[in-house]
């Protein structure tokens, strides 16, 4: 049974969807991030989630890599598409939006620190940083008119991936929400998912948590 290592509130939330999407077995390890004795550094030497320790004991890292991997475990159940198909082509390009652009795009507003040292830069990194990030939704948003889901009507691992940032979003700038009418009706029915609810409920579980330890 492959063991997927999450931290609560991270991008890891995606990948942790799609496991509760597809109804296969699997177990949660809840790790700390950024603690030197967090057991995710025996995993993932970066310390980093999320991580898919497989049954063969090899370990696979990388969204970009482990939600495609998840959604081709289960073709069946459609959260990703058959290879050679343009539907499968978009939903790569949006994953590799989510990480490369609007993952990063979060940094200098959640974390200015990781750019300067100096405690007196940190706001006007973050409100440079805060004007990207804007865009970026913006465009998300766009993106979003009259669709159901980032590919249209059926939910796929580009949407589990978005609804982190949706999360994100919805935690830490709340106020920006006016503005996204699509991504908001998005992360509506996101939220509404029984998958995400499981996989929330499962990441506050403290048996869950022992597992990680
Ligand atoms: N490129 C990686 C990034 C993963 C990543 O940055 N994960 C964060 C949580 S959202 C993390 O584990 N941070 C801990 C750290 O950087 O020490 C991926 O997409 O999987």
């Amino acid at each position: 049974m492959p063991t997927l290592f999450v931290a609560p509130g991270a991008c890891s939330f995606g990948a942790h969807v799609v496991l509760k999407e597809l109804d296969i077995p699997h177990d949660i390890a809840v790790v700390p991030l950024r603690t030197p004795d967090s057991p995710i550094f025996k995993v993932n030497p970066l310390g980093r989630v999320p991580a898919l320790k497989l049954d063969s004991g090899e370990v696979l890292t990388e969204n970009g890599a482990i939600l495609p991997f998840l959604g081709d475990l289960k073709p069946e159940a459609g959260l990703f598409a058959p290879v050679g198909s343009l539907e499968r082509a978009r939903i790569q390009e949006w994953i590799g939006f989510l990480n490369s652009d609007l993952h990063r795009a979060f940094r200098p507003v959640n974390r200015p620190e990781l750019f300067h040292p100096d405690a007196s830069v940190h706001e006007a990194i973050r409100a440079k940083g805060l004007e990207r990030l804007v865009d970026l939704l913006e465009f998300v948003d766009k993106k979003l008119e009259g669709k159901t889901w980032v590919v249209g009507e059926r939910f796929t691992i580009a949407d589990a991936y978005l609804g982190v940032f949706w999360s994100w979003l919805k935690r830490s700038r709340p106020e920006l929400l006016s503005w996204l009418p699509n991504l908001s009706a998005f992360g509506s029915r996101f939220d509404a998912r029984p998958s995400v609810q499981a996989a929330l409920a499962a990441e506050q579980t403290p048996s869950e948590r022992q597992a990680a330890a």
